[in-house]
């Protein structure tokens, strides 16, 4: 590394980065296990690609909503459309010294922080990249390796026992279960009985309303590290009155898409511990504010996924690397979902620790170029 990267590099000397162009695809690559949660079942993990490109350099990021607004109201057709007729034409063909820079392209339009984070994560690589250093450095983590455990999707309970003792001989750090109405109480005790000290915790992907305080103070009882997400998407509020009735910590997943979120959900209680996701909430700008508010309130954060495909999780084990990411994170081993990944480096996480990318500065990974082609649904090209 040179010994003062900024000075040293092109873009900075000259105003900034130029993105020169940008290439958008819809990839699609078919999972080894269908995921069940309790707003439907994945079979496919369908996700727009961007790559950025300029000064012989190439950002790349995946954009984390699904093709229905299942989780959040983003969908992969809107996100497409938004990126091609607003953001990706007010950006190609201009000059960023930072991703900072980026805030007046992205800040007048209201939601669509996942069709932002793309393009905001994407120039993070670009910007890193143009430094000479990894993305983590860039970001200020820490850390050399990500602790990390498993989303167990809705499945039977034997399924279940069986796919923890797998995480558990992997070495993987926490296990999370999926729950839902009908699916809750039951399981977690079978789980629970089994393994009486394993962290464990559950996830309703918004499945439950006050009413169901009943079921929510059962699983109470259970030494669960955390409830996340009991509620609805958009109510902050309710979670409080649940949070108050319970010992388990309740962390916010759907909940948080905002640094201003996060403070009035740690102000009002209505949650301990916060879920980021950097494509979910805009990008690292806003991903590094929600984990420093989370450690300014003592709460501590952890890096949730959206079964992203390798660019993604390169993504998601930089940012992880952050000082108060200090639970173990969703970003298992790729080969735990897809047959192949779209990037030439494996991301296999050992003991429960996934290892920072390093195969050159910014994310760390290279798309495989040959597999990507035949995996991409759609492809346009800006700028060229
Ligand atoms: O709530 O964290 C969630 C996947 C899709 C939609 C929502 C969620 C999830 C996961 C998967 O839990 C985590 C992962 O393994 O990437
Ligand atoms: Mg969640």
């Amino acid at each position: 590394m040179p010994e003062n990267p900024i000075a040293s590099s092109a873009g900075a000397l000259r105003g900034g980065i130029l993105i020169e162009a940008a290439e958008l695809r819809i990839v699609s690559l078919p999972l080894l296990t269908p995921f069940v949660i309790s707003t439907g079942t994945m079979t496919c993990k369908t996700f727009p690609l961007l790559v950025l490109k300029g000064e012989g350099l190439q950002g790349v990021a995946e954009a984390v909503m699904d093709p229905t607004p299942d989780y959040l109201e983003e969908t992969v057709p809107g996100a497409i459309a938004f990126l091609r007729d607003v953001l990706l034409p007010s950006i190609v063909g201009k000059r960023f010294a930072s991703p900072y820079e980026l805030e007046p392209y992205l800040v007048p339009w209201r939601g669509h922080r996942m069709a932002k984070a793309v393009v905001e994560m994407a120039f993070w690589d670009m910007w890193s990249k143009s430094l000479g250093i990894p993305l983590k450095t860039a970001l200020g983590g820490v850390r050399e390796h990500v602790d990390v455990g498993v989303s167990l999707g809705i499945a039977t309970i034997e399924k279940t026992l069986d796919r923890i003792e797998e995480a558990l001989a992997d070495g993987y750090k926490r296990t999370k279960l999926k729950i839902a109405q009908g699916h809750d109480v039951r399981i977690v005790e079978a789980v629970r009985n089994r393994h009486p000290e394993i962290k464990l915790t559950v996830d309703a992907n918004t499945d439950y309303g006050l009413a169901d305080l009943p079921v929510l103070r059962a699983l109470d009882e259970f030494n669960l590290d955390y409830i996340e997400q009991p509620l609805a998407f958009d109510d902050i509020h309710d979670h409080a009155q649940v949070q108050a009735a319970l010992k388990t910590a309740i962390c916010l997943d759907e909940s948080i898409r905002s640094a201003s979120d996060t403070r009035k959900a740690l102000e009002a209680r209505a949650a301990r511990v916060i879920n980021i996701k950097v494509g979910r909430v805009g990008g690292f700008a806003a991903a590094r504010a929600i984990h420093d508010i989370s450690a300014a309130f003592g709460a501590p954060v952890w890096c949730g996924g959206m079964l992203e495909a390798g660019i993604g999780r390169a993504h998601n084990i930089h940012l992880a690397t952050l000082a108060n990411f200090t639970k173990p994170g969703d970003t298992s081993s790729a080969s735990r979902y897809f047959e192949r990944d779209i990037i030439n480096e494996p991301l296999e996480a050992k003991n429960g620790e996934m290892p920072v990318p390093e195969n050159g500065p910014g994310i760390g990974v290279t798309l495989d170029r040959e597999f990507l082609e035949t995996v991409t649904d759609h492809v346009e090209e800006f700028g060229t």
